[in-house]
This record gives C-alpha cells, sequence and structure tokens, in this order.
C-alpha cells in the first residue's frame, strides 16, 4: 500500500495554501505542563537538594537518601565504558575525535580574541574567555543519544570550559552505559542522575550538592523545554529544539533508495519531526514515493516514520532547481541535502539551513555522528537567524579599550558633546577632564 505522503506541484493554483499548510507548525505550549513546571522550579530553588530528591523519587521512581548517592564518580563512568562493546568504544571515540578536530578549527576560525591600536595609541579589541561552568542535559527516555553527549559536550570541552556537569535521568535506575560510556569520552566533568524540570531548576539555581551552572545546552521534553525558556535570564540556554528536520534538494541523480532512506533517517526520530522532498523531475518523484512503499514495511520504527511522512511530509515538483532552491530558503530546514550531481552549482543559492550536505554520497546520518561538525542545530525555520551549537556558545566576549593620551585627546571633545546632548553632565566632565593637562 502506497503511504500517503503529500504530493505538492508548485504549478498548481492551490500550491501557496499547501505549502503553508505543510509548514504550518504549531509550537504551542500546554498550560498544565507550565504550571507544573513554574511549581517545580520554584521548590527547587527553595529546598534544593530535598526538592530534587523528592521529584526523582516521584517521576523516575529512583529513590536516594542524598543527592550525593545521585552522583556518578569517574569509575561508573570508566565502568560503562567496559560495559558497551569494543566496537561501540571504538565508534564513539573515532565520532569524537572528528568532532574534537572540527571544533578546533571552529576554535581558530572564530572563537580567539583579538586586538588593533590606533594611529595614537588607543587600543581596541575583544578579549574572549570560556564561560565557567555549564550544564549538559541528557534525555534519558526514548531519546537517549549517545551522540548528542558528544555534540554538547565537545564544543564546551574546546572551549576552555573548566566544569561540565551532565545531568541524566535513570528512570526506575536504568543507565544507558553507551550515554555514560559518551559522557567518559567527551570529558563530561560531573554526571548526576536527574532528570526534568527538577534537573533544569537545580543546575540554574544550584543546590547544595548541585553547583549552579552559567548555561544550560541540550534536549529534553516539553517539561525540559519550558523550563529552559523559564530559567533562560538567570542562566544562558542554547535553544529550544523542534522536531528534526530534513530538506532533500534532488536532481534526479541519487538513486531513490539513498534519497527515501535519507527521508526515513528524520522521519524516525519522531511522530512530528518533517521530511520534504524538492525536485524538478516528476518520474524521479514516482521513484522515489516507490522506494518510499518499498522500504518502509522492513523498517523496525515503520509506524514513527510513516506517522511523520503523511502528517508533515511533502514530495514537491518543482519548475526548476533554482526554484526549488528558492522554497527551501523559505523552509529554512534544520538539514538540506543537495542531492544533485553538481551540488556547488545550487549551493551558493542557499541561504537559510542549520546543515548543508553537499552531493549523493554525503547521507544527513554522516552529520549526524561523525562528519565532524554539530547535530545541535536550529529548527522550525529558526535557521533564518540562528546557528549550530558551537565553541561559541560556550565562550563569551568582553571588549578591550585602552585610551592613549592623544586619543582622549580625540575621543574627549565628541563624547563631551554627545553628552551635553544627552544632558549627562558628569559624562561630560570625564571626557574633559581628560584634555587638560595633568597637576603633577
Ligand atoms: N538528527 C538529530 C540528531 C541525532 N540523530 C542524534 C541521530 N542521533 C538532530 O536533528
Ligand atoms: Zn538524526
Amino acid at each position: 500500500m502506497s503511504v500517503a505522503i503529500r504530493h505538492l506541484d508548485t504549478r498548481a493554483s492551490d500550491f501557496e495554501a499547501e505549502f503553508n499548510r505543510v509548514l504550518h507548525w504549531s509550537a504551542e505550549t500546554d498550560a498544565a505542563i507550565e504550571s507544573r513546571v513554574a511549581e517545580i522550579l520554584a521548590d527547587v530553588r527553595q529546598r534544593g537538594d530535598a526538592a530534587v530528591l523528592e521529584y526523582t523519587a516521584r517521576f523516575d521512581g529512583v529513590t536516594a537518601a542524598a543527592m550525593a548517592d545521585l552522583e556518578l564518580g569517574p569509575e561508573a563512568l570508566q565502568a560503562a565504558l567496559g560495559q558497551i562493546t569494543p566496537a561501540q568504544r571504538a565508534a564513539l571515540e573515532a565520532a569524537a575525535a572528528r568532532v574534537r578536530q572540527y571544533h578546533e578549527r571552529q576554535l581558530d576560525a572564530c572563537g580567539r580574541s583579538w586586538q588593533y591600536r590606533d594611529a595614537d595609541g588607543t587600543l581596541l579589541g575583544q578579549k574572549v574567555t570560556p564561560l565557567d561552568r555549564v550544564g549538559i542535559y541528557v534525555p534519558g527516555g526514548k531519546a537517549a543519544y549517545p551522540s548528542s553527549v558528544l555534540m554538547n559536550a565537545i564544543p564546551a570541552q574546546v572551549a576552555g570550559v573548566p566544569e561540565i556537569v551532565m545531568v541524566v535521568p535513570t528512570p526506575k535506575g536504568e543507565r544507558n552505559p553507551l550515554v555514560l560510556a559518551a559522557a567518559a569520552v567527551a570529558g563530561a566533568h560531573r554526571v548526576f542522575t536527574i532528570g526534568g524540570a527538577q534537573a533544569v531548576g537545580a543546575l540554574a539555581y544550584g543546590t547544595g550538592t548541585v553547583p549552579r551552572v552559567d548555561k544550560i545546552t541540550g534536549p529534553g521534553n516539553a517539561y525540559v523545554a519550558s523550563a529552559k525558556r523559564r530559567v533562560f535570564g538567570q542562566v544562558g540556554i542554547d535553544m529550544i529544539a523542534g522536531p528534526s528536520e530534513i530538506l532533500v534538494l534532488a536532481d534526479g541523480s541519487t538513486p531513490a533508495d539513498w534519497v527515501a532512506m535519507d527521508l526515513f533517517s528524520q522521519a524516525e526520530h519522531d511522530e512530528l519531526a518533517q521530511s520534504i522532498l524538492l525536485c524538478p523531475d516528476a518520474g524521479y518523484i514516482a521513484q522515489v514515493q516507490a522506494a518510499i512503499d518499498r522500504l518502509l514495511p522492513g523498517m523496525p520504527r515503520r509506524d514513527v516514520i510513516r506517522a511523520s511522512l503523511v502528517g508533515r511530509g511533502a514530495l514537491i515538483h518543482t519548475r526548476s532547481m533554482a526554484e526549488a532552491c528558492a522554497i527551501s530558503n523559505r523552509i529554512a530546514p534544520e538539514h538540506l541535502e543537495i542531492s544533485s550531481s553538481d551540488p556547488h552549482r545550487w549551493e551558493p543559492l542557499l541561504k537559510h539551513a542549520g546543515a548543508i550536505f553537499l552531493g549523493a554520497f554525503t547521507s544527513e546520518s554522516l552529520g549526524d555522528y561523525c562528519a565532524g561538525p554539530n547535530h545541535v542545530l536550529p529548527t522550525s525555520g529558526t535557521a533564518r537567524f540562528s546557528s549550530p551549537l558551537g565553541v561559541y556558545d560556550f565562550q563569551k566576549r568582553s571588549s578591550l579599550i585602552e585610551v592613549s593620551e592623544a586619543g582622549a585627546h580625540t575621543l574627549g571633545p565628541i563624547a563631551a558633546e554627545l553628552a551635553y546632548g544627552e544632558g549627562l553632565q558628569a559624562h561630560a566632565q570625564a571626557a574633559e577632564l581628560r584634555l587638560k593637562p595633568r597637576i603633577q
């Protein structure tokens, strides 16, 4: 039976209406969740460890006498490395090495302090420093991804963050050895087996045992997302991630099976994930549909994939590759594959995407695990204004200004003029005092 994925055609008179239906995405917040999260956060803020222990017992079924019992020391992380297979360990280490290398390049390219001097000796610059302490949230349930541990912790490490605190819930006490092994490989400094809004609260406010962090990154369910939104301002956060998205821009030169599997790869994350194909060749779209129909029954997560493809997916027939690029820019997808024999011809036309994958061999899946770039990317069209998680998210910048005596003479009159204009006498005089010869 054919999978009832939407077919659109840009030539159709109702295209805009249909397209808007595909794009429509309601990120409505649930009022019940919101008020529950507000209560939990207030409680954690007030009662610290005791509150976190209670919620952990209630929601995760894990009882502990003290918060310290919920911390995993280095031995526990090392033990996890021994519990996974040698092949798993080798893969984790290979992925980590590539992700580290990529982010080290990022540090060199845009993460270093810089300064210059004016002709009159005034020094100006920017000093880049790492955050002191960050918290990484790792989900415990169906979306427990060891790869995400690497993608969050490694850029923090490369940025030089001295303390990386990871939280991961262990529902019913079940630990995920791959997640803990990834924490060991990535070099998390402290790990607490707590989760949900209570863990976000513990990281944001600090408790007797959990240290207060400066920024919280990492994905989570609706409770975690709501908690992150609420503590923003008290601490930094990375982003509020929506469901995964893939957009494949195809000229028909890639085997249709490859493209179908790439569409599945994001659809299998979540019923709300979005997979879209844009292609000027109707015959090829039919081939991809046939491949979807043939391959789906063999997929263990076929129910999730089907729900995602039918609910939010689309196969869009365009007039040309150039038009496909223009539509892709309107969508601003998280992942964009240019599945073309000439990807570099189209890449310059593409402005908005979290990550761009060029050519038939670049399956998005490789980017999810081990190509090197970060897989934490802007979703739901936010690639219009935001960027992948990176070293820069774990750094901040301070301006540096050192005005020479000659510089004070250049800048003083300008500042004073503007200060008088604003009615700020002290500002004006602070600038003017420095124009007078100094009394020794
Ligand atoms: N594609 C996801 C990341 C991921 N994929 C983790 C597999 N594991 C981010 O959109
Ligand atoms: Zn993925």
